[in-house]
């Protein structure tokens, strides 16, 4: 099936979804052979493995290289974090289309001005207006190169203090502009902003959520309230920055490494991860091609 057609039934499913967070390709694989079936390319942790903040310092088509990357060594969909479209209406035509043709098969775009803010800082969180926003997800649908392309509208409202009627009215909007799924975000350390949207909206389109903030809700409570997909936004990074400063902490104290071998991948990990097998066959195949 092609990715584009799989992330489709993974939103449209009625059961619940996972997307896993990744940020290059490396992640993008770890998380494809823990057994996920759709993947998150969050700007917030493409962003910082670069060294970046979460405010579109790093120009599209660095990001859209990075996700090539993630494309070209997966077989799982991927949904790009879009965040505005990196300006007007115009720039995410083009977004789209360079999307679609290196293998991506979805993008979010949030109703923020660029450049955008994380979600997470306060301050930065001035809301696009909602007209001039769904002539972007107009464009994205009438720029996609394949016909399941998915389109998801991410609706900033209740991070900015907007309340409920707010998100619900712009959900509404984007969703007549064509949005294939909305996400409803929120900051609260509870779902019950969430849940209650997706009750308010009932089954218009997919809902998708990022429980970033509310990670301690028991994960049933989506599944019941009939929550298409769920991100996990950025626990891969988050564990590897962990992972990185503990050893490089006691590399750098003991000044030796005999001890954390145990702690750490093999080499040889690191060659499944990259298919040192295929290249090594590949290369017994056409290094020195037989005479005729
Ligand atoms: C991201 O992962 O970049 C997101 C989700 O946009 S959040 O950081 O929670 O806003
Ligand atoms: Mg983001």
């Amino acid at each position: 099936m092609k990715k584009t057609t799989t992330l489709k039934s993974l939103i449209q499913d009625k059961n619940t979804s996972f997307l896993m967070e990744a940020h290059n390709a490396l992640s993008a694989r770890i998380a494809q052979e823990s057994g996920f079936k759709g993947l998150w390319a969050s700007g917030l942790s493409i962003s910082a493995s670069l060294g970046l903040c979460d405010r579109n310092e790093a120009s599209w088509t660095q990001i859209l290289d990075i996700v090539e990357f993630m494309s070209d060594h997966t077989t799982v969909p991927i949904l790009v974090d879009g965040d505005t479209g990196f300006g007007n209406f115009n720039n995410v035509r083009r977004l789209t289309k360079k999307l679609c043709q290196r293998g991506i098969a979805g993008v979010c775009l949030e109703d923020k001005l660029f450049p955008k803010v994380n979600s997470f800082i306060s301050g930065g969180n001035d809301l696009a207006n909602a007209d001039e926003f769904c002539g972007k997800l107009r464009a994205a649908k009438d720029s996609q190169l394949d016909d399941d392309f998915m389109v998801v509208a991410r609706v900033e409202a209740l991070i900015s203090g907007l309340g409920m009627d707010e998100a619900l009215e712009r959900a509404h909007k984007y969703h007549g502009a064509g949005a294939d799924a909305i996400l409803i975000h929120s900051k609260r350390k509870d779902a019950s902003e969430v849940l209650e949207f997706k009750a308010l909206w009932k089954d218009r389109c997919p809902v998708i959520i990022v429980p970033t903030k509310y990670s301690s809700v028991e994960t049933n409570l989506y599944k019941e309230a009939g929550i298409s997909t769920v991100i996990w936004a950025n626990h891969s990074l988050r564990a590897s920055i962990h992972a990185m400063k503990r050893i490089t902490q006691q590399i750098q104290k003991n000044e030796n490494v005999s001890f954390i071998e145990k702690d750490i991948a093999t080499l040889e990990e690191i060659f499944m991860l990259t298919g040192e097998a295929e290249a090594q066959l590949a290369e017994d195949k056409y290094l020195m091609p037989a005479t005729a």
